[in-house]
């Protein structure tokens, strides 16, 4: 890349204190991480100025004011100025000058970039319809005005394809739907008063590190915690056997027939709390009958959870009160991950877990902040583009691959994508079956525009590629979905460089086109104002945060009123056999796993577990800055020591992992953390960390959840050989 235009203060050390004696100001600003991270912690931002330059942000710590964080941030955002500093920023517009993927840029001016833009995507659409154009984004910063701000006007408007953005977290909502009628569950705080704790399928420690103390101050005063996850994680190194404590490592995408087999030891031991059940459930007769077939021993046969582990969780679940079970995404990602979500959600009926605060499910609590919030008012489905009635075709952000490798994108009669725009998001490192991304990013007849704060690998194969402001550059609103603090996130510096938020993206494409509806033309503040009706923003900003509504007696279902159309908890759910699924809980092995298909096994003996793994990462968004990626060391894979010796590999021997999708070379560390048959790979770095052969998502399975529309790249089989 070549770019010339820095504007960063040239004696400027975020670390190093103020600029010398010339400063003039000095003010503390009050904001919020922007990361996707359950925490969503506050920060205050030291700003400098003088006379003579733009103010300087010279520090950043957390808020001890913070109701939730209360002032510590984590090993990835101690350094966020490291980020908004970054000599490797991107500062203007670019044009791709040498091969999509080889990272050679020249800088050009934004009017020289619009207008390339427009005249692109007009031909785009002018040629193959406006469904020949895909938008694309997720949580890179997860703001209200960064998220929702006003790109679904601008495509709407313009009548692009429709994007499905669900690998993460909407599987884990549209499982526990099906038994609950509503995503709703507890407030992780809550924890604070459960005596037993099942962390299941969520690494806190690593993931959600602010909620640590509440389960340590829960353990302090007696609870006892079990930790479920195929890895021996940070989290299950917590777990002290000497007070109770379990770690419990069933094989991945399994854990559908240890909850069966736990509903069954509940039943059949007359644990099931039979009052509550009558008072609130339908179809305990179906269930019974669905888990008769799973006895701890079959189901040990399909986890690899002994028999007797499985019986004593079952009773310590059904008889420590109150008891809770914390979940996050990492079990959704499986084909049946749907079903895991429906089928957990049985466990605290059976038992009336949700009678007591402390009882129940703990998961994201994002579905509490739509009481603030007027979607609508963010959308405008009035302005969408129609044709015949209908709105433009959707297709699902995890077949990405699939997607810009077809004549007919999403497999109708409509185009192929010729014109693709990227933003909050690297979809070459974070989407499952990566190569296939990577030849459709290769296409010459695909236009791409990234818009980015580095030059991340989907950067590399953009026609334009334009530059992003920080957290720290825009206002903004944060709703978290690991707590229940709304916080305001004041800009407390100028954009650097030319770079542009989301908001002013849009706007700035909008009047590039052409377009002259007003609203797309909306300001920051209007879109606020609109979109959060009942809350007084200038009291926001200036309280820092305000308590988004949770029930005062801490417990979601209290009153005992679930949302489904019997207003009960459904063991049975006629919504289910409507789409084709298994009205009951049901354990079906996903298709790429030993249990689904054992010939492609034979082919493909180990399964692949590509999870967050290092404390300075966060997903894709660090490993490109020097005090975050090299002190983790580079990607390796995880090989249980039985399976190293029989692969006739040791600690550092290099290694190929392949299967049908790609292939990586990695070194081997000999691993506690897995079992015989199962590897894991660090999700996160490039291509450029790989050798530009892949990343661990080069190996990733694209197939759908079951419903939901999540993703199974957790359903993963490969091969290992030394090289
Ligand atoms: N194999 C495997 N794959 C996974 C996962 C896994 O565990 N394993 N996890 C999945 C999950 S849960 C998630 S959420 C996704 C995460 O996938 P992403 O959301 O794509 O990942 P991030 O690294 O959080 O953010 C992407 C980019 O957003 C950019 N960005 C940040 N702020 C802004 C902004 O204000 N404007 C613009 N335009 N860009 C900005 C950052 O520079 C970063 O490059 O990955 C998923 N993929
Ligand atoms: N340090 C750090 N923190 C992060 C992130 C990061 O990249 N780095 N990413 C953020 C994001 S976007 C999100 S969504 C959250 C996610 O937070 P989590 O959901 O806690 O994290 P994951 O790593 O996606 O998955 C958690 C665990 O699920 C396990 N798992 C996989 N398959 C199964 C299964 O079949 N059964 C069971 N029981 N467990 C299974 C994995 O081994 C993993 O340890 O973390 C956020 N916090
Ligand atoms: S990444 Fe998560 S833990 Fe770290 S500062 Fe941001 S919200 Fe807090
Ligand atoms: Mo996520």
């Amino acid at each position: 890349m070549t770019s010339d235009s820095r504007q960063i203060p040239a004696r400027f050390d975020p670390y190093d204190g103020p600029m010398a004696d010339t400063v003039t100001d000095s003010r503390l600003v009050h904001g919020v991480c922007h990361h996707d991270c359950p925490d969503s912690c506050g920060w205050s931002v030291t700003v400098e100025s003088n006379d003579s330059s733009d103010p300087v942000a010279v520090a950043l710590r957390g808020n001890r004011e913070h109701p939730y964080s209360q002032g510590e941030l984590c090993p990835k955002v101690n350094r966020m100025l490291d980020r908004v500093y970054s000599p490797d920023r991107l500062l203007t517009p670019l044009r791709r000058t040498g091969p999509k993927g080889a990272g050679t840029f020249e800088p050009i001016s934004w009017d020289d970039a619009l207008a390339t833009i427009a005249q692109r995507t007009h031909q785009v659409i002018d040629e193959h319809g406006p469904e020949a154009v895909l938008p694309f984004s997720d949580a890179g910063n997860q703001g209200v005005l960064a998220m929702m701000g006003l790109s679904s006007r601008f495509f709407g408007h313009m009548g692009a394809t429709r994007l499905i953005r669900a690998i993460c977290g909407p599987t884990v909502g549209a499982g526990m739907s099906m038994t609950n009628g509503t995503g709703r569950a507890m407030d992780p705080a809550e924890l604070e008063h459960s005596r037993l704790i099942i962390l299941w399928g969520t690494n806190t420690r690593l993931t959600n590190r602010h909620l640590w103390p509440t389960i340590e101050r829960a353990r302090a005063a007696g609870a006892q915690l079990v930790v479920i996850d195929p890895l021996r994680t940070m989290t299950a190194e917590a777990v002290d056997e000497a007070r109770g404590d379990r770690f419990v490592q069933p094989r991945p995408g399994t854990d559908v027939a240890l909850m069966l087999a736990m509903m069954r030891v509940i039943i059949h031991e007359g644990l099931t709390n039979t009052e509550w059940v009558d008072a609130h459930t339908v179809a305990f007769d179906e269930l019974v009958a669905a888990v008769e077939e799973w006895s701890p021993a079959r189901a040990a046969e399909v986890t690899g959870v002994d028999a007797d582990t499985i019986v004593e969780l079952a009773r310590d679940y059904a008889t420590t009160t109150p008891a809770a079970i914390r979940t996050l995404v990492g079990a959704e990602h499986h084909e049946n991950g749907a079903m895991f979500f429906r089928t957990m959600a049985c466990l605290p009926a059976l038992t009336g877990a949700w009678a007591e605060r402390g009882g129940g499910i703990a998961k994201s609590v994002g579905s509490y902040s739509d009481a603030l919030l007027d979607v609508q008012a963010f959308h405008r489905p009035d302005l969408d583009v129609r044709i015949d009635g209908e709105l433009p075709r959707v297709v699902n952000m995890s077949r990405l691959g699939e997607v810009l490798t077809s004549a007919h994108a999403a497999f109708d009669d409509g185009p192929g994508i010729h014109a693709l725009f990227v933003w909050n998001c690297n979809p070459l490192v974070i989407v499952p079956n990566a190569e296939a991304i990577r030849r459709g990013l290769e296409r010459d007849d695909l236009f791409t525009v990234v818009h980015e704060q580095f030059l991340t690998d989907s950067a590399r194969y953009a026609d334009i590629v334009l530059p992003a402001t920080t957290q720290i550059e825009a206002d903004d609103v944060m709703l978290p979905w690991g707590h229940l603090w709304a916080t305001w996130n004041g800009a407390a510096i100028p954009p650097v460089g030319e770079s542009c938020s989301n908001t002013e993206l849009f706007r700035r494409l909008a009047g590039a086109m052409g377009y002259t509806e007003p609203t797309l033309f909306d300001d920051d503040e209007t879109l606020l104002r609109n979109g959060f009706p009942t809350i007084d923003l200038d009291e926001l900003r200036t309280t820092g945060w305000l308590r988004v509504p949770y029930p005062d007696d801490g417990r979601p279902f209290g009153d005992g009123d679930f949302e489904t159309a019997s207003r009960r908890v459904e063991f049975a759910s006629d919504l289910l056999e409507q789409i084709g699924q298994p009205r009951v809980p049901t354990y079906v092995p996903p298709r790429e796993s030993p249990g689904g298909d054992p010939d492609l096994a034979t082919l493909f003996p180990f399964q692949l577990l590509t999870p967050k793994h290092h404390v300075r990462f966060l997903n894709s968004s660090y490993p490109q800055l020097p005090k975050h990626g090299p002190p983790e060391g580079g990607p390796f894979v995880e090989v249980h020591a039985d399976d190293a010796q029989e692969l006739g590999v040791s600690e550092g021997s290099e290694v190929r992992v392949w299967n049908q999708r790609g292939s990586l070379q990695l070194p081997v560390r000999i691993s506690t953390r897995v079992r015989p048959g199962l590897v894991a790979v660090p999700f996160g770095w490039w291509r450029d960390h790989h050798d530009h052969h892949g990343t661990a998502n080069s190996l990733t399975n694209d197939t759908l959840t079951e419903w939901g529309g999540g993703v199974a790249y957790s359903d993963t089989l490969v091969d290992v050989a030394p090289v």
